[in-house]
């Protein structure tokens, strides 16, 4: 008896191998009829003929040598990469890689045009704007066709005149292959002024991989640009814009499928605002900020009438930031940052906030908060004057006050180092806080992607209205990035 259960589940599990293994199949077999091409194109520089787009290789890395070039020196207009499939094909995909870490700007309003034997247009896609490193386009019911041609942006205006291909696909349709929307989207309602996320709708075909569909959100039956993802989250919404119908048509080469409707509703907001949280921190002054749960009026939201903190304490400034994405429960609201005087580290606080409105024009009712104010940090040099040894010959840009800018970024390019001369022995930088001030750190950010033996040993110096030394401290060795002196 047992030896015949033994068997038994010997033989089930067999069988459940055998079932699952035909179900999951090979891929399906994606034919790219441009490897069987033959490519041609406007000119070639450097060797970089235009075989290398359809070299099987899609490395989008100039190193990789797979790579077409047009000439630079005298670029044509329009550059034209072109493919002829030798003799007509059905087409249901085009798909472009594009060079990605040089120039590209030359891909601006890139087209791509599927022609037929006899050089008829049969199909014309443009891409407005700047493309990503791939552009690829579904063509569903399939298209025939006999040569693939991609043309640089004409009339040129942003483009440099170049055209440099990584790969292009000419993917033939998927015959007999069938796309199920297994999860629809479905209907969403929002209050104005708020986001809408249709999706993620599922999709399944039979022995397709999920990175081959692709995706194209429509309102009511427009395609909405750049909405290619599994699912579609709008900009924020009116009350206007109720009852538009949101559906994704999913897409493999030569096969579509529209998705059901999905019915946006907004509701009409009649909701006071409120305060979310509050935070603080410094800077030049106490900043002091307010999160509101929504958007919010900004005539309301920054006047510094509505925001009333006790006896002493004063409001200079209000700044309105966002609207802010809170990922949390998939909301808009916005940031009121109050710059306060008179409010030191550490201690009691209360802040009256009335009048303050959303932006469908409901009104906070008064709202008190109170603490204690914690610690906050306040930058003294983001008020001082800075000066430095002498300034780099010819160069303006990086002058002493960079170093006082309130950016940290250490990279040349981002224009917010300062530079001495080469000559100065030592050289130094220095900012006048314009008056004594009580200092608990100073800290001190340096050039990153250059010349790091420059700061090796570099010193730290206070010194107070007379000029005289308070503290000092030297750093043996060298320095890569920032260092503090703690005093
Ligand atoms: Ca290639
Ligand atoms: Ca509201």
């Amino acid at each position: 008896m047992k030896t015949f259960h033994f068997l038994r589940f010997g033989a089930t599990a067999l069988v459940i191998f055998l079932t699952s293994a035909a179900l999951r199949g090979a891929p399906f077999p994606e034919v790219n009829h441009a490897r069987a091409g033959t490519a041609s194109q406007s000119s070639d520089h450097m060797g970089a003929v235009a075989a290398r787009a359809i070299d099987g290789n899609a490395s989008i890395l100039w190193a990789s040598g797979s790579i077409s070039h047009t000439e630079v020196n005298q670029p044509d207009d329009p550059p034209w990469w072109e493919v002829d499939l030798g003799g007509a094909k059905t087409i249901g995909r085009v798909s472009v890689w594009l060079r990605v870490e040089c120039c590209q700007n030359r891909n601006d309003g890139l087209t791509v045009i599927v022609l037929d034997e006899n050089r008829a247009e049969v199909a014309k896609r443009q891409h407005a704007g700047r493309p990503p490193s791939n552009i690829t386009y579904d063509f569903a019911p399939a298209i025939r066709g006999r040569y693939v041609r991609v043309e640089g942006q004409t009339p040129k205006t942003t483009s440099d005149g170049v055209l440099s291909l990584a790969e292009v696909e000419v993917i033939a349709p998927y015959d007999g292959v069938t796309i199920n929307v297994t999860k629809q989207p479905a209907a969403v309602t929002i209050p104005e002024n708020q986001l809408a996320t249709f999706g993620p709708v599922t999709v399944s075909a039979t022995d397709v991989a999920a990175a081959k569909f692709r995706y194209q959100w429509q309102k009511n039956g427009q395609d909405i640009q750049r909405a290619t993802g599994a699912s579609y989250t709008t900009p924020s919404q009116k009350l206007a814009d109720t009852g538009a119908d949101y559906a994704v048509k999913v897409t493999l080469p030569g096969v579509s499928v529209l998705s059901s409707a999905a019915k946006l509703t907004i509701d009409r907001d009649t909701n006071p605002p409120r305060v979310a949280s509050t935070s603080v921190g410094g800077g030049l002054t106490l900043k002091y900020s307010v999160n509101y749960n929504e958007q919010m009026d900004p005539a309301t939201a920054t006047n510094k009438a509505n925001y009333v903190f006790g006896a002493g304490a004063t409001v200079a400034d209000v700044s309105l930031i966002g609207p802010t994405l809170n990922t949390s429960n998939n909301t808009l609201y916005n940031t009121a940052v109050l710059s306060v005087n008179g409010i030191v580290e550490n201690t009691p606080y209360s802040l009256t906030i009335s009048g303050v409105k959303d932006l469908a024009g409901n009104t906070s009712t008064s709202t008190n908060l109170s603490g204690n104010i914690g610690l906050f940090e306040v930058n003294h040099a983001l008020t001082g004057t800075a000066t430095q040894s002498s300034n780099l010959a010819g160069n303006t840009t990086h002058t002493a006050v960079l170093a006082i800018d309130g950016k940290t970024d250490g990279a040349w390019g981002a224009n917010t180092t300062t530079h001495t001369g080469n000559a100065d022995d030592p050289p130094w930088w220095e900012v006048d806080l314009g008056s004594a001030k009580s200092i608990g750190r100073v800290s001190v950010w340096f050039r990153t992607d250059c010349c790091q033996n420059r700061n090796d040993d570099f010193s730290l110096i206070v010194l107070d209205a007379n000029r005289t030394e308070l503290a000092r401290r030297t750093y043996p060795g060298r320095t890569s990035t920032e260092r503090g002196l703690q005093l």
